[in-house]
């Protein structure tokens, strides 16, 4: 069985890859020893977003800072849980070509529950040895590698880095990333979507009426039924939807609005987009490609509709046919 260090071997992404695979494997041990060490929980503490900072929160981000700057790769780093940029320290900036950005614990609201949670990272090129915040502000069309790790019933690092997507698997008893998932492929068509439904009264006309079109099933206009998940942890619906397709979706909406959206541009729709894209599928924020948007702000929220190319592409059509 090949391994992600097989896979890479020779490529100039090898190292650092191989780093991001060994903080995911420290993660996936301190989540699942989480409960017996008493780190699962809440903070007093909420993070730029806002949000409830959960203990292992700020684990999963002091692991992903410290393991992949010592590689001597990156000159600088963004995080779903800092507000700026990361420096990193010169003595760690040898090469400091590239910039990585993540989300070191998404779905975190799930981790207390035992559900699959994961990290979601980009890698950029550094413009500059010391980069400053508009460094950060390219477009997702300019990453050079994408990917995230799922912490599930099984560890696994889904990676793109330009040539497709691979999907690898943690032998616990090896400690190697076996490739398990080559080549991964969105099918074209779908009959599941994933939405959070309890927004539905909030939804735009476009989102109203594609949703309301699945639910009428075989009857309606969509002549066949549709069924839903909604995991509420965007790497696992990503995931699904790379396995057997469908849809995913997190639109604006009148609850939203001020801030732009749910999901973060540059380390959550980014990473993912470029993922789905590889695949074969598509992503959206329902009038422009996620991937053409040229960003204002390091944590820049936008809508996202991604996943089965036919249906993102009927989903743009309903938000341009008002
Ligand atoms: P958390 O990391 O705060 O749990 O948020 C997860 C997330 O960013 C994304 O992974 C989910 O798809 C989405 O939010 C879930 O949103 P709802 O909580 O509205 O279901």
């Amino acid at each position: 069985m090949k391994t992600l260090s097989t896979f890479l071997a020779g490529t100039e992404l090898a190292p650092l890859i191989a780093d991001i695979a060994e903080s995911c494997k420290q993660l996936a041990a301190e989540i699942n020893r989480g409960a017996l060490h008493g780190k699962m929980g809440s903070l007093d503490a909420t993070n730029v977003q806002g949000e409830t900072q959960k203990q292992l929160d700020v684990i999963a981000n002091d692991i992903w800072l410290q393991v992949n700057e010592q590689g001597g790769h990156y000159a600088g780093m963004a995080s779903e849980e800092m507000e700026a940029p990361y420096l990193v320290p010169e003595r760690y900036r040898q090469s400091g070509k590239y910039l990585l950005l993540f989300d070191p614990l998404d779905g975190s609201s799930n981790v207390d529950l035992n559900f699959t949670v994961g990290s979601i990272f980009s890698i950029l090129i550094s413009p500059n040895h010391a980069p400053a915040l508009e460094d950060f502000l390219q477009p997702g069309s300019s990453q050079i590698a994408a990917g995230y790790a799922l912490y599930g019933s099984s560890t696994m690092l889904v990676l793109t880095t330009g040539q497709g997507v691979n999907g690898f698997t943690l032998d616990e008893t090896s400690g190697d990333f076996v490739l398990t998932h080559p080549d991964m492929r969105i099918p074209q068509d779908t009959s599941e979507f994933a939405i959070n439904m309890s927004r539905q009264r909030l939804w735009e006309a476009p989102v109203k009426r594609y949703i309301d079109e699945c639910l009428q099933g075989k009857d309606g206009p969509r002549g066949k039924d549709f069924n839903m998940r909604w995991v509420a942890s965007m790497v696992a619906e990503v995931h699904r939807i790379l396995i057997r397709g469908g849809v995913f979706m997190y639109p604006i909406d009148d609850g939203l609005r001020a801030q732009g959206g749910r999901l973060r541009l540059m380390y959550e729709a980014n990473p993912m987009a470029m993922l789905v894209e590889q695949a074969g599928g598509a992503a959206s924020a329902g009038l422009e490609r996620i991937l053409d948007i040229r960003p204002e702000a390091l944590h820049q929220r936008v809508p996202v509709f991604l996943g089965s190319s036919r249906e993102i592409e009927r989903i743009i059509l309903m938000h341009r046919t008002p």
